[in-house]
C-alpha cells in the first residue's frame, strides 16, 4: 500500500485540558509524546494551573472566581469561559483540529468545556471531545451534573467520546490504588488522543487524512466510546486485540457490537506486518455488525518497535446524510444560555431524529442480543444497548 502524504501538521492540532482533571490528563500527555500537537491547559483555579508544566495555560473567569476554581458549580464554569470567550477564540486561530479533554462532574470542566468547544468550532476547527464521567461512588448529584454537561458538550463538539472513570479504573486491575487508577486513566486518555492525531500526521501503512476524519466525525452521531489495547513480544497482536475488545471501556465489547460506525487506529513499529494488521482488523470485524461503517488507519513509529497498540472509537450512529448548515457570523459576546439550555453555536449540524438534550434511545432495541438470555451485571441488563444504559442514567 502506498503511503499517503500527511495533510495536517501537529502545529495545527490542539489538545486542550479543561478543569482540574482535564489539565492533569493533558500534562500527562505532555510526558507521553515529545513532538506532538499544541497542548493547552485551561482552568479557573490559578494555583492548580500554575503547578501545571504545560507552557500554554489560560486562566478563565478571574473576575468571577478570583482564581479559586468553580467550586463544583457548572454555572460558574460556564460564566468563566464566556467571560474570556475572546481569549478562547484566539487560542484556536491557526488550529484545524481540537481535542477537548475534560473530566465532567466538577464546575470548571462541566461548565467551560461546551463553551471552549463552541469557541473552537466558531473558528472553523473540528472538535473531538473526550469527557470522563464521575465514578459511581461520587454519587447521583455529580452524575446528573455530568449528564447535563455532556448534553451541552455534545451540542457543541463534532464528536464526544465518553469515558466513564469507573471503567477507566477497572482497566488498572483489581488491586490498583487510587493513584494507580488515575495514572492509568490519564495514560489511556493520552493513548486515545495520540492514536487519532498520529493517524493524521505520521506516515503509516494506511493513513487517514483530515477530510476522512472530518467525515467520520460529522456522520457518526454525537456519542462515542473508545477502548485501548496494547501488546508486546510474540503474542502482541492477540494481546492488543483482546484487551481492546474486552475492555471495560467498551463494556467488554458490547458497545462495539452495537455500533453503527467505528474508527480503528493501529500503532506499531517498523516490524509490524500486514498479516498482523489483517488479524487485528478481522478480529475487530468479527465483533461488529455486518453493516458497520469501519474506517481504519495504521501508523508506524520506530518508538513502537516490538509493540502493537489498537484504539477503537465506536459510535452509536452513522448518518451520511447529515447536512451542514451554513455558519452564522461569530458572536463575540454571546448571551449566557438560560439554565438547562445549551448555548447555540454559530455552526450547527442538523441531527436527524435527535434534538438538543433529547437522545434518540427509545427506538433502540436489544439489537443482535434480542434473542439471547438476559445477562445481568451490577444490576444492569447488559443486553440493553450500552449507549442507552449509559445515557439513561445521566439526567440533563
Ligand atoms: N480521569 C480523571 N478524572 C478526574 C481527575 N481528577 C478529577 N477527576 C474527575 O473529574 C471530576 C471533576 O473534578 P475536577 O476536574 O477536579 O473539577 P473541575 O472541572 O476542576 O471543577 P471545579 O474544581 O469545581 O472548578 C471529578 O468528579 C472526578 O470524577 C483525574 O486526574 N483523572
Ligand atoms: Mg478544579
Amino acid at each position: 500500500m502506498k503511503p499517503v502524504d500527511p495533510v495536517i501538521t501537529p502545529e495545527r492540532i490542539a489538545v486542550v485540558g479543561i478543569g482540574g482533571g482535564g489539565c492533569h490528563a493533558v500534562s500527562t500527555m505532555a510526558k507521553q509524546w515529545e513532538h506532538g500537537p499544541v497542548l493547552i491547559a485551561i482552568n479557573t483555579d490559578a494555583q492548580s494551573l500554575s503547578s501545571n508544566q504545560i507552557p500554554r495555560r489560560l486562566q478563565i473567569g478571574e473576575k468571577i472566581t478570583r482564581g479559586m476554581g468553580a467550586g463544583g458549580d457548572m454555572e460558574v464554569g460556564r460564566l468563566a469561559a464566556e467571560d474570556d470567550f475572546e481569549a478562547l477564540r484566539d487560542l484556536f486561530r491557526e488550529i484545524d483540529l481540537v481535542f477537548v479533554v475534560t473530566t465532567l462532574g466538577g464546575g470548571t470542566g462541566s461548565g467551560a468545556a461546551p463553551i471552549v468547544a463552541r469557541a473552537a468550532r466558531e473558528g472553523g476547527s473540528l472538535v473531538i471531545a473526550l469527557a470522563t464521567l464521575p465514578f459511581d461512588f461520587e454519587g447521583t448529584q455529580r452524575a446528573a451534573l455530568a449528564g447535563k454537561a455532556l448534553a451541552e458538550l455534545s451540542d457543541q463538539a463534532d464528536v464526544v467520546i465518553t469515558v466513564p472513570n469507573q471503567a477507566l479504573a477497572a482497566t488498572a486491575g483489581e488491586g490498583a490504588t487510587a493513584v494507580d487508577a488515575f495514572q492509568q486513566a490519564d495514560y489511556i486518555l493520552g493513548m486515545g488522543v495520540l492514536a487519532l492525531w498520529k493517524l493524521l500526521v505520521q506516515r503509516g501503512l494506511m493513513n487517514v487524512d483530515f477530510a476522512t476524519l472530518r467525515t467520520v466525525a460529522r456522520c457518526s452521531g454525537g456519542f462515542s466510546v473508545f477502548s485501548y489495547g496494547e501488546g508486546r513480544g510474540a503474542h502482541r497482536t492477540a494481546d492488543a486485540l483482546e484487551s481492546a475488545l474486552q475492555s471495560p471501556l467498551l463494556e467488554n465489547g458490547q458497545a462495539l457490537a452495537e455500533a453503527e460506525s467505528a474508527l480503528v487506529s493501529i500503532l506499531g513499529g517498523p516490524d509490524l506486518t500486514l498479516r498482523e494488521v489483517d488479524t487485528l482488523m478481522a478480529g475487530i470485524r468479527n465483533f461488529c455488525r455486518k453493516d458497520i461503517h469501519l474506517t481504519m488507519g495504521t501508523t508506524i513509529d520506530p518508538l513502537w518497535h516490538d509493540t502493537v497498540a489498537v484504539v477503537i472509537v465506536a459510535s452509536q450512529y452513522w448518518r451520511p446524510d447529515e447536512e451542514e448548515e451554513p455558519a452564522s457570523p461569530p458572536t463575540p459576546e454571546p448571551a449566557p444560555a438560560a439554565e438547562g439550555t445549551p448555548a447555540q453555536s454559530g455552526k450547527r449540524r442538523k441531527r436527524s431524529g435527535t434534538t438538543q438534550g433529547q437522545l434518540g434511545f427509545d427506538a433502540i432495541g436489544k439489537g443482535i442480543f434480542k434473542d439471547v438470555e438476559p445477562t445481568y451485571r451490577n444490576g444492569e441488563d447488559l443486553d440493553i444497548p450500552t449507549f442507552h444504559r449509559r445515557r439513561a442514567t445521566l439526567e440533563k
